[in-house]
């Protein structure tokens, strides 16, 4: 028999099914057994009533077993307005050990107090907490929300190589790995195979999928594996038409969440999901610095003029805010020696990209891109990287159609939808310090 989960079973009423399950709680009354099952839908409560001479066998099972075991039933299921959880009751007539548990290490109903990092160590664990299970859940919505729109949109889901041969874009905060006798490195972002494919005549393609970074950075939001949400399309006039579909990309990811799990955001998360509408407000980087010295008296450290920094990125969410009751800004023309040579310039050298900020922190950045050889060559050769990017140029030589895209960090967008730190929302956090479990 196949089996049936919690939220199924109100469709079950007066059937013999077979339910699976964690035991989540045992209440051993004296007249009745009370055990509440669990699993990834909900709860619901096991009744076995001591009185009855044919239950004697199923409490004889009971008694021998742990919370947190796993057992396989076959039971009726039966509506009973008495019962909290859910007005529904099931009513074994087998019950069978699938799994016995231990004495877990610590409560993960009560997670105050426990360390975060003996929580990553038994991470299957922690993650049996209600509101850590539920970030899974949402990232999952929000996922399926994007993907549903490009699909929509006519876009292709490729995956692309993390093995490379050369290390990519920038040269830096890459993870170098024997390959064979040779060596190879874990790609940084899948940014040149998501152009390859539009050099291919994909039109349109999108990928998600693991993103390595070298950075030793120990912060709330970076970490050296994280999933990259990727896209890229040709034939834009702009890259204001990459800010476009990027909105549009968000407002139906935000909009699927709201709509499964908005009220359960609240509650448990205690933060509320805002569908932003269309534009999202623009400010240029000089002009966001002007705001920034005048509003706040923020002066951008020297080495970081014509990018961004983590405190320039939280008073940007202040004045998304205050000026335009906004949540998100994009932040436009970076300067060219802080970004990379893919992007494309104007004639004036301005750069043609762009940086999202979300509630204080970056999540994507976009572009449009330099398609054309000559000048991808020059601004390539300008960073030193003409012979590291020697297979990449080569894409642009036989045909390529004006394009840009963008890459969204998932983790970061599941992080501040939730208002919690990468190591919180990542299902394995990978930093530094952590390379296990
Ligand atoms: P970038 O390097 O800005 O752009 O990365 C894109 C997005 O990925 C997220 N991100 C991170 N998340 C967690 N931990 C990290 N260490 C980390 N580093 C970056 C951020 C960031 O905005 N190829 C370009 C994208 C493009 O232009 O299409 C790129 O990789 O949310």
């Amino acid at each position: 028999m196949k089996k049936v989960y919690v939220n199924e079973l109100k469709n079950h009423i007066d059937e013999e099914i077979s339910f699976s399950g964690f035991v989540d709680t045992i209440r051993d009354k004296k007249w009745v057994m009370f055990v509440i099952l669990r699993d990834s839908t909900g709860k619901v409560q096991m009744t076995i009533e001591k009185s009855d001479e044919n239950n004697q066998k199923l409490l004889e099972i009971m008694s021998t077993i742990s919370v947190e075991s796993t057992i396989k039933v076959k039971c009726k299921v039966v509506s009973n307005e008495a019962v909290k959880l859910g007005g529904i009751e099931l009513i074994p007539s087998e019950i069978e050990v699938t799994s016995l548990a231990l004495n877990l290490p610590f409560d993960y109903n009560n997670l105050d107090g426990v360390n975060l990092d003996t929580r990553l160590d038994y991470r299957w664990l922690d993650i049996r907490n209600e509101k850590n299970m539920l970030v899974r859940q949402i990232e999952s919505t929000l996922t399926e929300g994007m993907r549903e729109f490009l699909y929509k949109n006519n876009f292709t889901e490729i995956h692309s190589p993390k093995l490379i041969g050369t290390a990519s874009e920038s040269g830096s905060s890459v993870f170098e790995v024997k390959y064979f006798n040779d060596k190879a490195y874990l790609a940084q972002s899948p940014q040149f195979y998501k152009q390859m494919a539009l050099a291919a005549g994909l039109d349109r393609v999108f990928e998600v999928g693991p993103v390595f970074r070298a950075e030793n950075s120990n912060t709330n939001r970076h970490a050296t594996e994280f999933t990259g949400f990727d896209l890229e399309f040709s034939y834009i006039d702009s890259y204001e038409d990459v800010m476009s579909l990027e909105e549009d990309l968000l407002i139906a990811g935000l909009t699927k969440v709201k709509e499964k799990y908005g009220e359960k955001i609240k509650e448990i998360f205690g933060t509320e999901v805002v569908i932003p509408t269309k534009p999202f407000p623009r400010m240029k980087l000089k002009d966001l610095y002007q705001e920034m010295h005048d509003k706040y008296g923020f002066d951008i450290p020297e080495h970081d003029i014509g990018d961004m920094n983590a405190e320039a990125e939280k008073l940007t969410f202040k004045i998304a805010q205050e000026k335009f009751n906004s949540e998100f800004m994009f932040i436009t023309d970076y300067a060219a020696t802080k970004r990379p040579f893919y992007h494309m310039r104007d004639e004036n050298g301005v750069l043609q990209g762009y940086d999202l900020i979300w509630r204080g922190t970056e999540i994507t950045s976009g572009a449009q891109r330099e398609h054309r050889y000559e000048k991808l060559v020059e601004n390539a050769n300008e960073k030193g990287l003409k012979d590291d990017v020697k297979f990449y140029l080569q894409f642009f030589k036989y045909g390529c159609p004006p394009h840009g895209g963008f890459g969204i960090g998932l983790d970061r967008l599941t992080m501040l939808l939730l208002g919690l730190t990468i190591k919180e929302t990542q299902f394995i956090f990978r930093g530094p310090n952590r390379l296990n479990p």
